[in-house]
């Protein structure tokens, strides 16, 4: 199959192009940075399907970029590059940069999470302004997509899972071990408004899926919320689905509580993967990458 542009998708992350290094946790880049162009994207297609013609894996346009290499695994039908795909994935490779924080994520968390997508969480204040308060990364274990997901949707496409709304269910319905971490990018982040925007992101959330306010499940969210916890700059928080739908809370690295709810579960991976995500930029990269980890045998 010849590669063309009908899947843009692929392209639109820009993070970690040579050059860029990698940034400290707490470090914001003052520097502009490189942007695809459609040129680039052109270009970049072009080659990928000249590679694919010469059987050859295309990983020299952006050796560090692992988003980037999973892209051309799904463009390139020759083994090579599904050989390449599996260690970039597999091992240690290079932390994804979100680019506008300028926060760097691990490519693996613990010793079983994938990083398959990063983004930024803005909020807006009385319409006046947008802040940005953290960039987030969203983890999953690659077995466990693979073992729920690879029956119904193995022999699918990129571009047909993308389409799938079944698929994206599926994604966060799963008993798949996921985590999202967050890295808290705005200096003044307070309690009170720390639960005011919990209950208006996931109240909605609640809502749409139970038909109900859930208010009691919200508190006991909520209560975990201690006035006495700070989140300073560069404080790092996961939201941990672990098997069973149970829904842990790690501040800093020490868990401060844990919630068993499908429905608690379903709404959190919403917020950054759902209909309506913070950035859809890192939903998009989480489809690419789970298709990716699904056409590996
Ligand atoms: O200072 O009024 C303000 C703006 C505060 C915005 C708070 C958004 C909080 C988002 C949740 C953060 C969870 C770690
Ligand atoms: O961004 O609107 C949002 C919701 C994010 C959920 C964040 C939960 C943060 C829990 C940390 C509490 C620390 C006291």
């Amino acid at each position: 199959m010849m590669m063309s542009l009908r899947f843009p998708f692929l392209f639109s992350q820009p993070t970690n192009m040579p050059g860029s290094g990698s940034s400290s946790q707490n470090n914001h880049r003052s520097t502009p940075r490189p942007r695809f162009s459609a040129t680039f994207a052109a270009a970049t297609a072009a080659s990928i399907g000249a590679a694919a013609a010469a059987g050859v894996a295309v990983v020299s346009q952006n050796p560090n970029h692992p988003f980037f290499q999973h892209a051309a695994n799904l463009l390139l039908p020759n083994s090579s590059s599904l050989l390449w795909a599996s260690v970039s994935l597999a091992d240690g490779s290079a932390p994804v940069v979100e680019p506008k924080s300028g926060v760097s994520f691990p490519a693996v968390l613990g010793s079983s999470l994938t990083l398959l997508g990063v983004g930024l969480r803005k909020k807006s204040i009385l319409g006046l302004k947008n802040i940005d308060v953290y960039a987030f990364g969203v983890y999953a274990n690659g077995d466990d997509v693979k073992k729920f997901l690879s029956e119904k949707y193995g022999n699918l496409s990129a571009f047909e899972l993308k389409n799938s709304k079944d698929f994206n269910n599926d994604l966060m319905e799963a008993d798949i071990s996921m985590t999202v971490r967050l890295q808290i990018v705005y200096s003044k982040l307070s309690i009170k408004s720390i639960r005011s925007a919990y209950e208006e992101s996931v109240g909605s959330r609640l809502q749409k899926f139970s038909g109900s306010d859930n208010k009691e499940l919200l508190q006991r969210f909520t209560s975990q919320f201690k006035d006495e916890y700070k989140l300073p700059r560069g404080s790092l928080v996961e939201l941990s689905k672990e098997p069973g739908y149970v829904l842990k809370t790690i501040i800093d690295g020490k868990e401060i509580g844990s919630i068993e709810s499908k429905l608690l579960c379903r709404s959190i991976l919403d917020l950054y993967i759902g209909e309506d995500p913070f950035d859809r930029r890192a939903k998009d990269d989480v489809d690419l990458n789970v298709a990716s980890l699904l056409q590996q045998k």
